[in-house]
Formats: structure tokens, sequence, C-alpha cells
């Protein structure tokens, strides 16, 4: 009886809110009980965590099986115009508690978790992260992923199904160590495997793994196939349910199959492993391209399965090609998909028979292209050898298309031979590239940057000559979160909060926060404010210490630097400042200065030298800092490892302080930033990517800016010199010569000469020591105010009310109405 109650609460809520009149019968078959026996053949009482958290897993999908059905259908019936974002990564970290969440379903979790006698946050603790992904890009394609679904827009993301996600970190003697991420060894609940939908890929190469890696063997015609697994995607209410469809490689049913019959068994069984190399592991670089051949095919195994994909499902209700831009939008995530150019026209050229001119109107019609980085070493290039060797139909696309469009540059810029270089797909050199991003604005008819400021140097800088050529091609998408998991469902105490007071429409309208404007002003509010901040540091510090034993003070400054570790993001600025806070209260032990804890989170790319050294120098920080009585109970410094998005959902709500410290000019848009400022936490930051739109947002008396300026940073590039730093600021050179003189590394002397070498000797191209006065000037401020809590919380209150604009949703908004042209398809029922 219990257990039907159970049931009959669900599909009340269901109908209630989730799917309005329409029955889920499937809710029928969401039998916990009956996944724990019947999946596992165990006893209910044999099984173990990991089998609970399936079973939760599977019952949660039976409740949305089929509305996921009745999504596509409602989409072919309609034969509605459908978004397709394509993308190398998917950062989507757990899925229970956030498709219980979007189901509405969350309320019923302790009701239900007493009646099973289940632990339920050991259950979820089961589910690893689908790593899918490097950083921001990737987790910018999930929060995408969440706002289409829930505002019922007809979407579908593509990516490859990795069988090894980003690496896990762990700390050794304070050096960075990789581990492979087997996410999926155990299987994954959430997957349908839809073999029948596979697709045929041929390549003029083989494949051969070689000192431990994959290489693609040119001259060899080798047929693969992509397996399509699809993952459902739940808009907040359950009532649209998209698909994320990811590739996985396997080698073709005949493949090699002369050698087989030819009595090569074993070899051509060998030979098959090989080709199902190809989606097994992610590549581990965030902004940065290292133009490796697997790579290269993986992107081309992307998109060509993709295109297959989607231009099958095109002709199932179209036979007219030309309807293809009003029923497609193929948007590209990064130049990682751009070869969707040369293959879109490969089918409508040599499949669809069609005319050069119509092909390319409807290539660049179908295709939009976001840009996510203006560094020179993320720029791809791809050698034209390679496309020589692997894909030659396409490189002969490539030539028509630079033909006809320099004949243009010519037509329009006579005698200007230097732009006809700078614009042409293919770089000239010791041997010629391929120059994916100029491919990517060409073939498409819309190219956005991902916050003002990047979108303004992408057009006047990176990319000039063609912004120039087709400047209405050029616009700004200024990237957003989803608070449904960034906020609703990582801060419990703070939503709650935030809907006593306004009612709960923020979780699908971002703005109405707005209303928390005049209640910062309001004392109560503000003790409020601090309450909910306060159990979330609190909640934070007991999951450190079950999970790790170490101990953080909830009563501390919580101050956070959590990203990917690259020059650029400075956290050696970060550790700088705090070697300099921690050498003060040294010298001044009786110096007033609240309790703080510098939290460090983030990866190195595993060959990325000084960005593995700047993790040790944090470590050895943590340790000095750590070993010295006199900082107990006023300054700690932790550096948390094997960052990820779990990670992030638990530390973001208990932030005080949001380091955003990159050189300006060189941080696209960053968007943990913007959940940092949802959470309460105020932001200390320099004038960079979307930092500047929040602080634009919140008013720059409620944000901690300092440093140069995007422009200061160009304008002084010529004549800075980081010696001068050295030389002219006592506090400087006494932190730089304390690292430089080994007391950071005595076990290891010598270990963090490369800092040395990048701040000084090498010119400190990321201007470190231009920013480190202005940087503690600014530190100085945030302690005076942290002094005075009422004030602390109303600016915190009032940066949370000023967040609404970084919304995924608002985001995608944008998208839809001016690049895809699509409009909501909300699901019905035949
Ligand atoms: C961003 C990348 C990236 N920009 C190459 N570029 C990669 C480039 O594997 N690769 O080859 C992987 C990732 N990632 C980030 O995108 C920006 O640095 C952030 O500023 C931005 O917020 C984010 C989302 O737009």
């Amino acid at each position: 009886a219990a257990s039907s109650n159970h049931h009959a609460d669900i599909q009340q809520l269901i109908r209630q809110y989730g799917c309005g009149p329409v029955p889920i019968t499937g809710v029928e078959h969401a039998f916990y009980d009956r996944h724990i026996v019947f999946d596992n053949v165990m006893s209910p009482n044999a099984v173990g965590a990991r089998e609970r958290f399936e079973a939760a897993a599977r019952s949660i999908r039976d409740i949305l099986s089929q509305r996921w059905i009745a999504t596509e259908e409602t989409y072919q019936r309609e034969d509605a115009k459908r978004v397709y974002y394509l993308s190398m990564e998917f950062l989507i970290g757990r899925s229970l508690i956030n498709n219980i969440t979007n189901l509405l379903l969350a309320q019923l979790i302790p009701k239900f978790a007493e009646r099973k006698d289940l632990d339920w946050h050991e259950l979820l603790e089961e589910e690893p992260d689908a790593g899918l992904g490097n950083g921001g890009l990737g987790r910018l394609a999930a929060c995408f992923l969440d706002s289409m679904a829930t505002m019922q827009i007809p979407a579908m993301g593509y990516g490859l199904r990795y069988e090894y996600g980003i690496f896990k970190q762990i700390i050794q003697d304070g050096w960075q160590k990789e581990q492979p991420d087997n996410w999926l060894r155990r299987g994954d609940p959430w997957e349908v495997a839809r073999p029948h939908e596979k697709v045929e890929v041929s390549l003029n190469c083989s494949f051969e793994v070689c000192g431990g890696s994959l290489r693609a063997v040119p001259g060899k015609e080798s047929r693969l196939i992509g397996v399509p697994y699809d993952r459902p995607i739940v808009g907040f209410g359950g009532k649209t349910i998209n698909t994320l469809r990811l590739w996985e490689a396997a080698a073709h049913d005949y493949f090699n199959f002369e050698e087989f019959s030819g009595g090569d068994f074993v070899g051509a069984v060998a030979e098959t492993l090989e080709a199902e190399s190809l989606t097994r592991v992610l590549y581990p670089d965030d902004s940065t391209s290292k133009g490796q051949g697997l790579r290269f095919v993986q992107e081309y195994f992307l998109v060509a399965c993709s295109l297959a994909d989607l231009i099958r499902r095109f002709r199932q209700s179209n036979d007219d090609w030309n309807l293809l831009p009003e029923k497609a939008a193929i948007q590209l995530n990064d130049t990682h998909p751009t070869m969707s150019v040369l293959e879109l026209m490969r089918i409508l050229l040599d499949d669809a028979e069609l005319s050069w001119e119509k092909a390319w109107d409807l290539t660049q019609r179908t295709l939009g292209y976001t840009n996510h980085t203006l560094l020179p070493e993320a720029l791809e290039k791809w050698p034209v050898e390679w496309f020589r060797a692997l894909l030659p139909r396409h490189l002969e696309i490539i030539y028509e298309i630079n033909g006809r469009l320099l004949i243009d540059v010519r037509t329009r810029y006579p005698g200007d031979e230097e732009k006809v270089q700078r614009i042409s797909l293919i770089e000239e050199g010791e041997t010629q590239h391929v120059r994916m991003a100029n491919l990517a604005i060409v073939g498409s008819h819309c190219t956005n940057g991902v916050a003002a400021i990047h979108s303004r140097l992408l057009r006047t800088h990176t990319v000039k000559d063609l912004a120039e050529m087709f400047p209405e091609r050029f616009s700004n998408k200024t990237n957003g979160v989803t608070q449904r998991r960034w906020l609703q469902m990582c801060n419990p105490t703070l939503s709650k909060l935030i809907t006593d007071a306004i009612g709960d429409s923020w979780v699908t309208d971002l703005s109405e926060l707005e209303k928390l404007r005049p209640l910062a002003e309001d004392r109560g509010m503000q003790d409020e404010f601090r309450h909910a901040k306060r159990c979330a540091k609190v909640a934070f510090a007991d999951w450190l210490h079950r999970t790790t034993g170490e101990v953080v003070d909830p009563d501390s400054i919580f101050d956070c630097q959590i990203k990917r570790i690259h020059e650029y993001k400075r956290q050696l600025l970060n550790a700088l400042r705090v070697l300099i806070l921690y050498r003060r209260l040294r010298e001044n032990p009786t110096l007033e200065m609240a309790p703080r804890t510098f939290f460090f989170s983030g990866k190195a790319a595993p060959a990325y030298r000084l960005a593995k050294v700047i993790i040790k120098f944090i470590n050895n920080l943590a340790g000095t800092i750590d070993g010295d009585p006199l900082m107990r109970g006023r300054m700690k410094v932790l550096f948390l490892p094997d960052y990820c998005v779990s990670q992030a959902e638990r530390l973001i709500p208990a932030s005080d302080v949001s380091n955003q410290i990159s050189t300006a000019g060189f941080e696209a848009s960053g968007t943990s930033n913007m959940k940092f400022m949802m959470n309460g936490a105020l932001t200390l930051g320099t004038r960079d990517g979307a930092t500047i739109e929040m602080a634009e947002a919140a008013g720059e008396e409620n944000f901690f800016l300092f440093g140069l300026t995007a422009e200061q940073v160009a304008d002084s590039r010529s004549y800075y010199n980081p010696y001068w730093h050295y030389e002219h600021e006592k506090e400087t050179r006494d932190a730089l010569d304390m690292i430089f003189t080994n007391q950071l590394s005595c076990y290891e002397p010598g270990a963090f000469s490369p800092i040395r070498d990048a701040l000084l000797s090498r010119g400190d191209y990321y201007m470190h020591l231009a920013d480190l006065g202005s940087y503690l000037e600014a530190d100085l401020l945030v302690r005076e105010l942290y002094a005075d809590p009422h004030a602390w919380a109303r600016k915190a209150l009032l940066n949370v009310a000023s967040s609404g604009k970084f919304s995924s949703d608002r985001t995608i908004a944008e998208y839809a109405a001016d690049i895809w042209k699509v409009e909501p398809c909300p699901v019905t029922f035949d």
C-alpha cells in the first residue's frame, strides 16, 4: 500500500506541474524494487549503493521515457525546425538529482528514501560525473541543452561518447598526477544505444596503434561505423525531453573481410579494436590545439556521423533540398566541428547533385559558428597534407571555396595581396595549413563571440579582415549558465530564501531576481542571507571533512579560484597575493585580518609543464602556511584535487569571494564567474570577459575590480618590464625572492625556477606583476567590507539580484531569435 501511495504521489505531481493533462503511464513501471531485483538478480538486501543508484536512475528514466518518445514524435509531426548543437565536449556532470529536480520530483525524495530505508546521499555519490569536457566550453554546451529543453526548443546535441572523460587528478607530493577516468566501466543507466540508427563513415585511412597512441595510416580506405547513444535532456517541468546523441566508433561489419577469409583472423579482429579506439578518450587540452592526428579524425567522425544523421532525418520529411535551412540550424561549438562546412558541401554536391552555388548558399544558411577564444595557440590549423591523405575530396572543396573567396577579396580590395594572404583559408609557410576559423566564418551565416569584449576583440583584432568583409555576419551572444543546476539544485538554502521572498518564477525567468533589489536593504533579509551562506559553508566543510579529513572553518572568508590552470588565468597572481598576505601576517602578528581560507582547484593539461609547476607551488605554499603555528586560525590555503562539475556544485554555494583575475583581453567570457554571482559571492576581478558585464549589471560599486584594462594591456606591452616591479616594489621583491631562494621548495630546490623564468626572464607575458599592486588594494577593500557583515550581505544580495542576465535561458533566447530562427515546439500527443 505504501508503494502504491508513492506512485500516486508521483502521478499527482507530474499531472500538477510536469506534463499537464497528459498521463504518464510509465509511472506504473517505475518500480524501483523491480529494478533492484530484476536488473541485478539479487535479493534487495544484498545489493550495494551502486545498484541502488542504478535502480533509482532507471526508475527516473522510466518516468520520462514516454515523454521522451512523445517529444521526438511531436517534432516529427510538426516538422519543426531543429537546432543541432555540434560539440566535441559536453561536460554534463551528474544527471540523477538534476533530472529529479527538473521533473519536479525532488519533494518526494525524503519520503521515498525513508520508505526504502535508503541513504540517499550515499546513493547520489555513486553516480560518476560524465566528464566529457575540459572546462567552460563543454559546460556551456551542457547548460545550453538544459535551457533549450526548458524553453521547449526542438534541439539535439551531437557529441562523442568518450570511454574515458577528462582524467582524474590526484596530487602526490604536491604534483599533479593523471589517472584514467573509466566512467562507463559499470555501464550508464541513462543512455540508450540505438544500433539500428548507426551511420557509416568512410575515410581514406586505416588505424594503427603505435607507441601507445593511435595513428591514422593513410592510403587504405576504411569504413567506420558510428553507433549513436542517446541521453535524455529533461526540460524544467518535464514537458520536453530532448536528446543528446553521442557517437561511438565501431569497426565496419565487413572490416577487412578479405583478411578474414584469407586466414588472418586474429589480425583482422585486432584491427577492429584499433578502429574502435577512435572515441576512446577526450583530449585533455583546454584553450589549446595540439594538432594531433587522432584528434583530426575524431573531429571528422563527429561531423560525418552527425550530418549523416540529421540529413537522413531531414530527408524523411522533405524531398526539397532547398528547405534545409528552414528545417535545420547547425551550431558549431568552436572550430572543432568546422569540417561541417566541407562535409555538408560534399553531401549537397555529390549526393544531392546540386550546383556549387546552390550547395554553398544552403550550407552557409544552415551553419552558425561560435568562437570561444582569442588565444593564438587555440586557433585550429590542420596540415593540408592530412586533408590530402585522409579526406582528399574535402581538400578539393577547400580549394574551390578558397579560390572563389580570394577572387572576391581581390575584386573588393584590388592590389592588396597582404590582405589576400591574411584572409586565405590556406596559411603558407614551411608546410601549408588550413585555417579552420576562417573556414567557419566564410562557410556560415553567423559568427558570434561569447561576451561583449570578446566579440569586439574578435572583430577588431583576431579576424579583422574577415569582419570588415562580412560585417553583417558578426554578433555577440554573452554566455550564461542554467540557474536550475547552478542555484536551485546546488544551493537549496539560498534557493528557499529567494523563493520565500519573491516566489519561484526565477527558476524559469532569472530576471525575476531583480525583485530582490529592494530587499537587499532590509536587515532581516541580510541576516537570512548570512544564515543561508553559513549553511552552505557548513555543508561544504562537513563534506570536505567526511571525504578528505581536511578541516576548514566556516567562519573564515571562503576565497576561491576554481578553473583550469593556465598562465592567462593567473593562478600565480593569486598565489603571490596569498604569499604577500602571509608575509604581512608573519611580520606583524597583531595585524587585524579576518580569518580566511583560500581555495584553489583545477586541472592542468598533462603536457603543460608550467601549469603543473603552478599546482606544485600552490601546494607548497599551502604546506608552508599550514606548518606555521602563527597562522593557525588566521589563514589556510587548500588545493582541492580533481576539480569537476560535482565539486563546483558544492564549493560555489559556499563561497564568499570569487577570483576572476585573468589578464584583461584573454578570458573570452568565463562562466564560473556567473555561478558565483548567483550564489551571492562577491567578485574580485579584472575587467575581462563577461565579468565586465556582470559589474555593469550590479554596479561597479558592488564589485571589486582592479588591474589593467585590455586596452592598457595591449598598449603597454611594448615597454612593459616586470623587473621594474621587482626593483621598485618591496613586497613584490621579497615574495619573489622567497620563491627564488627555495624557501618554498627546500626539498626540491629549483622546482620553481620555471616560475622565475615566466615572471621575469621571459618578460611576464601575462603581466602578473603589473596587476599585483592593485590586486592587493582591492583585496584590502574586500577585507574592510567583510568587517561589516550587513554591508557585505547587502552587496551580495545586490549581486544575486543583478545576475538575471547571466542565465543561459537569456543566451539561448538570443541564439534562437537572431541566429537559428527557431520557435518553441511544445510536446503534444496525437
Ligand atoms: C574556451 C576553449 C577550448 N575557449 C580548445 N576555448 C579546446 C579550446 O580541446 N580543445 O582543443 C578546448 C577548449 N575553451 C572557453 O569557453 C573560454 O576560455 C571561456 O572564457 C569561455 O567562458 C568558455 C565558454 O564560452
